[in-house]
């Protein structure tokens, strides 16, 4: 019976129709009188959910059967963005050449899935685009690291990898960003206020998840390492949701499970009895705000305890849900690490390494040594930064309090590990306490959690080569001393070419997928197919088709920002073809410096106006200095106060710069409010140049570097993260680096901090302007902080080393681009040709075969 009735996915426009509408109809009870864009949304998202949850059983389905090993990936933050255009672009399900001239509304009609639908959707009276447009982002991750998540979840279905993500389903994401008055103001983002299409309740799988509380030793007498019983004194329950994650051009559909934290149906009767029935609910309320909110720091750790609650809820749901399946098997527990392997995103995730121990010893009553073999061998660690300020650390004292029995596990870990480095290294005296996961600090001991990381994995990676290498020298140093060199590696990081080039940029993939003959899009899975770029990149005609996909896609960019600034155009729209769109679109931090950006903006307006008031026509204002915009977006941590005073002085400078008659439009400056995935969609595709200007050694990656690539931007950037590779990979000719080298960062820094600098005569000047006040007439001293940084702090981020070569590089960048259009388009087009190696898919090949030794479930065929 089960058979005969069996749930069928729409194949054709007309039976997608039929599904919305029932939809429309029965899932949403509205009729088609008021069905507006955002019912047709989500009658379309239901839809096409309809088509992935088959896929989505049978894939949960076959890799168990299989029974082979599977990946987890560990993250707090997973930055989707939209999920329904993914969705669609991913059902192409076959590699069949599409029928030009004629559409075959079907979806084994290779590249057509996006066009039957949109013309479906068109049909039944609406415009796609709008539908898609009502999708409110799932923003759960601050930047670069959530991003990643969400572009290693795609290629991870896409190569068929039995894979799971974990991670929290925040009530809040990533606050909205408001501009009043060009300072940072936040607001809550409301990403679940309408029903969510995309996410399955689990109410089923609830895990009781315990913090507080004491060692109770009955069970273990006085031996040290036996099993022991922690009673919690605070319970909450994790619920799961399940998010679907499709692959492309394939049925593998894995799972990406978020954890919310609701209150224990348990009722505390002590308090009920005593009449305090009020705040014996309010207390189990409390549960929820566990899950209420992402902590919207990035690179920056802060020491909060419900951040540690966050970490252990997540951590402890997670585990228990990955060895409740491990038992399902009923192999033996030396099993575990050939059937499972834990990435660690950063150490955020790092209890759950100690949680594990704990399960092995106190629950299974395991040997600790035995536990400790299996725990090893299946976590691994990614590291994503060398900044102090980012490393998580935590005082004892809290950490002791919120998970006693954790502490104590720590604290054994930290013992054994100590006397086998003691044993290796006897006459080294300061080694032990340079490694120790505990650090001697004052006022209280902390501990390093990246340590702990290191000691609780096989496998550490960095994500780019300078940064893998740079972990090696520096903070990890002693580490490679005591394990060897072969523990720790590289993987450089990647991103998905569907959302960042199919569709952010389906102009481009169309011309692309035109020209190299690839009509069914199979450059998607295997990116060394854009090579065959190469040999059009001195067509003229081809170089004009590139032309004006760029071109459109800065029309539309042009719109956006008309649309942000209440339908005023900032950029000159006729001149768009010849103004340079220069983006740097990233979290605002001091390290990634987006001020001296801005102090390049302010010098090219001051040496325009005084090439001006020296007697200079505005015809050689602009040979020298042609018309461009200068475009920023991102988000500052809201008690980040350097970053916030940087919006502020970029937004000052618009404003005067942007109502400048004299320079006549040579020149615009905008900030885009509310930087997230789905403006970068619209922004990345726009841009002729970007910037990736980080100090050298403090960007470990990066990853808009290779977005921009990828739709045919060029990079100015410093010789630091991925920039590295991708100038190996494209070519130095391709990409306009400036700036010091990581070596010489320490001893730039002591100049600075020992010896009095003298700052560049350019720069200089460039202070002296803002001092004075000429971008905040009203409080002249409001940007004293950015300018004494420079001046008078050190300069930490060498600002005044890297200003000169900056500017001179920009200037070379403005000759190329209105000098020598063809020689910029061919620049460009290599670039795209040779971008391959930074689609994830690559990335998490690496992962798959250094790392976790995981082998792809094939569907059958
Ligand atoms: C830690 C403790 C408490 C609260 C917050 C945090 C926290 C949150 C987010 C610490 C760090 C982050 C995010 C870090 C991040 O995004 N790093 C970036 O990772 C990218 C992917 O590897 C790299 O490309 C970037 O270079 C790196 O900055």
């Amino acid at each position: 019976i089960w058979n005969k009735h069996r749930v069928k996915k729409f194949n054709t426009g007309d039976e997608f129709q039929e599904k919305f509408i029932s939809h429309v109809e029965w899932t949403l009870a509205r009729s088609l009188y008021n069905c507006d864009d955002l019912a047709a949304y989500q009658a379309t998202s239901e839809s096409v959910r309809d088509n992935l949850v088959i896929d989505w059983n049978k894939t949960q389905q076959r890799q168990t059967a299989r029974d082979s090993k599977r990946v987890y990936y560990l993250s707090l933050e997973f930055l989707m963005g939209r999920a329904l255009d993914n969705a669609i672009i991913n059902m192409q399900t076959d590699t069949s050449e599409k029928d030009v001239g004629e559409t075959k509304e079907t979806l084994t009609s290779g590249n057509t899935s996006r066009e039957m639908i949109k013309n479906a959707i068109g049909q039944l009276g609406f415009n796609f685009e709008d539908v898609l447009e009502q999708e409110p982002d799932a923003a759960l991750g601050n930047g670069g690291l959530g991003r990643l998540a969400a572009c290693f979840v795609d290629s991870m279905a896409t190569g068929d990898y039995p894979a799971w993500g974990y991670g929290l389903r925040y009530q809040y994401g990533i606050f909205a960003q408001k501009i009043i008055n060009g300072y940072q103001v936040e607001t809550p983002d409301y990403w679940l206020n309408f029903a969510n299409p995309w996410e399955v309740e689990r109410s089923e799988i609830q895990v009781p998840i315990n913090f507080y509380g004491y060692v109770d030793r009955a069970q273990s007498g006085s031996s040290t390492l036996a099993p022991v019983d922690w009673i919690g004194g605070e319970r909450v329950l994790a619920v799961a949701y399940d998010m679907p994650i499709p692959g492309f051009k394939t049925s593998t559909v894995n799972n990406l499970r978020l954890w919310s934290a609701k209150p224990t149906t348990e009722f505390d009767f002590s308090k009920f009895n005593s009449g305090d029935y009020k705040n014996s609910v309010e207390q189990q309320q409390r549960a929820e705000s566990i899950t209420a909110v992402l902590y919207p720091n990035d690179n920056f750790e802060q020491g909060k305890e419900l951040r540690l609650k966050q970490q252990y809820f997540w951590c402890a749901a997670s585990l228990h849900d990955i060895v409740r399946r491990f038992k399902k098997s009923r192999r033996p527990w030396s099993e575990f690490p050939d059937q499972i392997a834990i990435q660690l995103n950063d150490t955020h995730p790092t209890l759950a390494v100690v949680e594990l121990q704990r399960v092995l010893v106190d629950l299974e009553k395991l040997d600790w040594h035995e536990a400790w073999d299996i725990v090893t061998k299946t976590f691994a660690y990614t590291n994503h930064t060398v900044m102090q300020e980012a490393l998580e650390k935590w005082p004892i004292g809290l950490f002791g309090r919120l998970l006693p029995r954790h502490l104590e596990i720590i604290f054994d870990i930290n013992w054994f590990f100590l006397k086998a480095v003691e044993e290796k290294f006897q006459h080294d005296v300061d080694l032990l306490g340079r490694v120790s996961i505990i650090e001697e600090a004052s006022p209280e001991r902390q501990i390093r959690m990246a340590f702990l990381a290191i000691v609780g994995s096989h496998k550490v990676n960095g994500v780019a080569e300078l940064h893998s290498d740079l972990i090696k020298t520096t903070i990890f140093q002693d580490f490679v001393k005591i394990y060897g060199p072969n523990k720790f590696t590289n993987v450089t990081n990647g991103i998905t070419p569907r959302r960042w080039l199919k569709q952010a940029n389906p102009k481009l993939a169309q011309l692309i997928s035109d020209t190299i003959d690839d009509r069914a899009d199979n450059y998607l899975l295997d990116m060394s197919k854009l090579t065959a770029l190469a040999k059009f990149a001195e067509d003229e005609t081809f170089q004009s088709k590139w032309n004006d996909v760029k071109q459109f896609n800065k029309l539309r960019l042009a719109d956006l920002i008309k649309k942000l600034n209440g339908g005023v155009d900032i950029i000159e729209r006729d001149h768009i073809r010849n103004t340079l769109f220069d983006i740097q679109v990233k979290r605002i931090h001091e390290y990634k410096r987006q001020q001296m950006n801005i102090f390049g903006v302010i010098y090219r307006y001051l040496s325009m106006k005084e090439m001006l008031s020296s007697g200079s026509s505005i015809e050689e204002v602009a040979e020298k200095y042609p018309r461009k915009v200068s475009i920023f977006g991102g988000k500052s941590a809201p008690g980040y106060y350097m970053a916030k005073l940087i919006i502020k002085l970029i937004n000052s400078v618009g404003d005067v710069i942007n109502k400048d008659d004299e320079i006549k439009d040579l020149l615009k400056v905008v900030f885009i409010p509310d930087y997230n995935v789905s403006k970068a969609e619209i922004i990345i595709p726009a841009s002729d140049l970007s910037e990736h200007i980080s100090t050298a050694g403090t960007e470990a990656s990066g990853t808009s570097n290779m977005k921009f690539v990828m739709n045919g931007g060029l990079i100015i950037g410093t010789v630091d993260g991925a920039n590295v590779e991708i100038t190996r990979e494209i070519g130095e000719d391709n990409i306009f680096l400036f700036g010091n080298l990581s070596e010489n960062v320490d001893e730039l820094r002591f100049n600075h901090q020992y010896h009095s600098t003298k700052l560049p005569e350019s720069l200089n000047k460039v202070l002296n302007v803002i001092e004075s006040g000429a971008f905040s007439p009203e409080n002249p001293s409001e940007f004293k902080a950015l300018t004494d940084s420079v001046k008078y702090h050190g300069d930490y981020y060498l600002v005044s080393d890297d200003f000169d070569s900056y500017v001179a590089t920009q200037e070379l960048v403005d000759q190329v681009y209105h000098k020598d259009k063809a020689a910029w388009l061919k620049k460009s087009i290599l670039s795209v040709a040779n971008v391959g190696f930074f689609s994830s898919d690559r990335c998490i090949e690496e992962y798959a075969d250094t790392i976790w030794n995981a082998e792809p479930v094939k569907p059958e065929t």
